[in-house]
This record gives C-alpha cells, sequence and structure tokens, in this order.
C-alpha cells in the first residue's frame, strides 16, 4: 500500500537529501513538499524529481493549506525551520513565528486528522558541554538553549510532547547533531569554507576556532528518521548522532588541505555572540532499541566526497555566494 507523506522544508538541505534518498530507498512511498521557499530553500534541489514529487509553496504558519494538507496524508516529516543561529541573533522573528506558530499549526492539523507526525530537532535544545567534560547529551539531559533559534526549537519539542500527552497524537521526536553534505546551504560552516576557498577567499573561524560539532552525514540522519518512523516507540525522543566530534579549526584545516592550500591559510573573526563551545551526541538508544548504525564512519572520506559535490555544482551556489559574504563581512571583522 502507498504511503502519502507529507514532508515540510523538502526544498531545504535535510529535506531535500531526505526526499532524494527516499525516491531511491522506498518506492512505496508517495511524496509531496511543502516548503515556503525562503531564501534557505533552493528549488533547483528537487528540480530534477519534479515529475515525481509535489512542490507545494506555502507557509507551514497558513492553517487552512495546512489542514488541506494533512487531511490528505497519512505521515508528516516535520523539517520545516528557520535553521541559522547567526540568523537569529540578528533578527529572532521569523524563528519564533516559523518554529513555534509553525509547529504549533501543523500539530493542531495532525490532532484534528489522527495523522502520523515525525518531528526533526537538533541537540542545540540541550544547550552546551564543556570541551574536558567527558559527558555526552541522552535522552535524560535537561533542555537548557541558548540561542533564539535553539530556544524556538526546543519550544517546538516541548509543543510536539504536550500534545502527545495531552491529545494523544501519534509523534516521535528526534535530535540530531550538525549535518554535512551536498545541498547544503552556503551560510553554515562547512559549505561557507569550502566554497571560500573555491572562490579564493580565506575561511573564517569564529572566536579561537576550539569550538567542537559532533558532525554526522545527512543521509546517516535520514536513515535514522526513518528507522524512527518504522520502529520508534510514539511519544519519545531518540538523539541521533555518530561519534563525530571535531574542533572548527581541525575541520578547517582539513578542508585546507584536501583543496592543496596551506593548513593556516585562515582568519579568525568576531565570534558569535553566546557561541556554545561543544556539541557531543550519545546515541546509544537509538542503536540499541532500534539496531540503527551509521554508514559514514569517516568523517575526512566524508568530507573529501563534499568537497567534490560544491566543485561540481558551482551553478547551485555561486549565484548567492556574494551577498553570503558581503551579510557577514558587515557583521564580522578580522581578528587574527
Ligand atoms: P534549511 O534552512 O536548509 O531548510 C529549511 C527549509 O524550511 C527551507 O527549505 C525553507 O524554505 C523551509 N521553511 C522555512 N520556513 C518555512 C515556513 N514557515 N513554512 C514552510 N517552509 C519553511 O534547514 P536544514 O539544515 O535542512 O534543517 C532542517 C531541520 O533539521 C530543521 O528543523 C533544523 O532545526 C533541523 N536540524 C538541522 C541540523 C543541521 O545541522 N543542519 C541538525 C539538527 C537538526
Ligand atoms: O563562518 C563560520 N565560522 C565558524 O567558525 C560559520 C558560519 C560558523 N562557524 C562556527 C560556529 C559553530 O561553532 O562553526 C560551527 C558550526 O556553525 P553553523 O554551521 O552555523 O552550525 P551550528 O550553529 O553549530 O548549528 C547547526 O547545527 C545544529 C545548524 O545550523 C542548526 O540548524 C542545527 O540545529
Amino acid at each position: 500500500m502507498t504511503t502519502r507523506v507529507l514532508v515540510t522544508g523538502g526544498a531545504g538541505f535535510i529535506g531535500a537529501n531526505f526526499v532524494l534518498r527516499t525516491l531511491v530507498t522506498r518506492p512505496d512511498v508517495q511524496l509531496r513538499v511543502l516548503d515556503k521557499l525562503t531564501y534557505a530553500a533552493n528549488p533547483e534541489t528537487l528540480s530534477a524529481v519534479a515529475d515525481r514529487v509535489e512542490l507545494v509553496q506555502g507557509d507551514i504558519a497558513d492553517a487552512e493549506l495546512v489542514d488541506r494538507l494533512v487531511a490528505d496524508t497519512d505521515l508528516v516529516v516535520h523539517f520545516a525551520a528557520e535553521s541559522h543561529n547567526d540568523n537569529s541573533l540578528a533578527d529572532p522573528s521569523a524563528f519564533v513565528q516559523t518554529n513555534l506558530v509553525g509547529t504549533y499549526t501543523l500539530l493542531e492539523a495532525v490532532r484534528r486528522h489522527r495523522v502520523r507526525f515525525h518531528h526533526i530537532s537538533t541537540d542545540e535544545v540541550y544547550g552546551d558541554l564543556e570541551l574536558d567534560d567527558p559527558a555526552r547529551f541522552t535522552e535524560q539531559t535537561p533542555y537548557n538553549p541558548s540561542s533564539p533559534y535553539s530556544s524556538t526549537k526546543a519550544g517546538s519539542d516541548l509543543l510536539v510532547r504536550a500534545w502527545v500527552r495531552s491529545f494523544d497524537i501519534a509523534a516521535t521526536i528526534s535530535n540530531c547533531s550538525n549535518n554535512y553534505g551536498p545541498y547544503q546551504h552556503i551560510e553554515k560552516f562547512i559549505p561557507r569554507q569550502i566554497t571560500n576557498v573555491l572562490s579564493g577567499i580565506r575561511p573564517k573561524l569564529y572566536g579561537d576556532g576550539r569550538n567542537v560539532r559532533d558532525w554526522i552525514h545527512v543521509d546517516d540522519h535520514n536513515d535514522a528518521v526513518w528507522t524512527i518512523i518504522d520502529h520508534g516507540t510514539i511519544g519519545e525522543t531518540y538523539l541521533i548522532g555518530a561519534d563525530g566530534e571535531v574542533d572548527n579549526r581541525t575541520v578547517v584545516e582539513t578542508i585546507l588541505e584536501l583543496l592543496g592550500r596551506p593548513a593556516d591559510a585562515f582568519d579568525f573573526v568576531t565570534d558569535r555572540p553566546g557561541h556554545d563551545r561543544r556539541y557531543a551526541i550519545d546515541s546509544t538508544r537509538l542503536r540499541d532499541e532500534l539496531g540503527w548504525r551509521p554508514n559514514y564512519l569517516d568523517f575526512r572520506a566524508g568530507l573529501s566526497a563534499t568537497i567534490d559535490w560544491y566543485r561540481g555544482h558551482t551553478d547551485w551556489w555561486q549565484p548567492g555566494k556574494a551577498a553570503v559574504e558581503a551579510g557577514y563581512a558587515a557583521t564580522q571583522q578580522i581578528t587574527g
């Protein structure tokens, strides 16, 4: 039987990878994307599959549209969000509207039509860890978000939990660490630095460059999402991570080396206000209870493949490059 899946945010980085991968791995699934096509979306990403995926341009906070689409689906996979911390510090309003009001709007439709819901969230809801702390985040870690972005994601998670408990909706939640891979917007750290080097611009490291992120390939994230949809317990939260802790300076040095540049050909710039020091995920629950395992175990090899992708897809990213760098230059000074 065909499963009708509504993918919110399916023209963005992780959502589009989810759509493209699902078309290959799940021939029984019929996909429809609801996406506002904000600056973060690139409709080009889905152009090659336009005959197989319906793209509805619209806002997840549009109650009438959302009700109509949810009434006609079996499962909602909710990726849509304002997703960039730096933007949330410059102007939080769209983050409150989309991440909180948008998620609320979806939950009300799911409640009315009794549709299965999977909510995509982030490890940033747990705040940060010290560099030398042996602890990692687990499903029991208390919420302690730092930025307007992460606090609105935390709020959206809590809305989902409340709708499960109060209204008995069939929902699961996943909180994943930092994703990398093809089709990621060039405002984000890894694609920004790759496309900087490819454009003859020196990579830019915030603060002292020692902040740690726990990298996971986007395909491993999306495989975990399907594992949770298929086998997860309703009402539960699962952390997704691939033991990929690397500090930012090492990431930049590796990109420079893979592109044949000197490892010190980067600049330090003004730090991000409230910059989280370290994220680290303990994904034992997902592995032990649901049997998920990551396939990308070699970060350097995954990064190298990602560099190749950006090198081979200049048409996809080059038109927006100058504007992204001009935006950063307006707020960030070189410090070293
Ligand atoms: P992205 O910014 O690349 O894509 C977001 C998509 O949502 C875009 O296509 C955008 O047009 C769409 N969108 C934004 N507002 C909308 C609205 N009001 N209505 C409909 N569509 C709207 O983000 P991403 O990196 O792909 O992240 C996807 C999800 O995964 C987010 O919920 C994010 O919090 C979560 N997440 C991301 C990461 C990461 O490393 N990128 C890690 C963990 C969790
Ligand atoms: O130019 C840069 N230089 C730099 O040093 C940029 C853009 C970032 N950084 C640093 C800040 C972070 O320590 O790199 C790290 C990663 O930055 P981002 O790509 O902005 O990601 P982060 O803030 O960690 O959040 C990401 O992972 C969790 C996603 O954007 C979120 O949507 C997700 O929830």
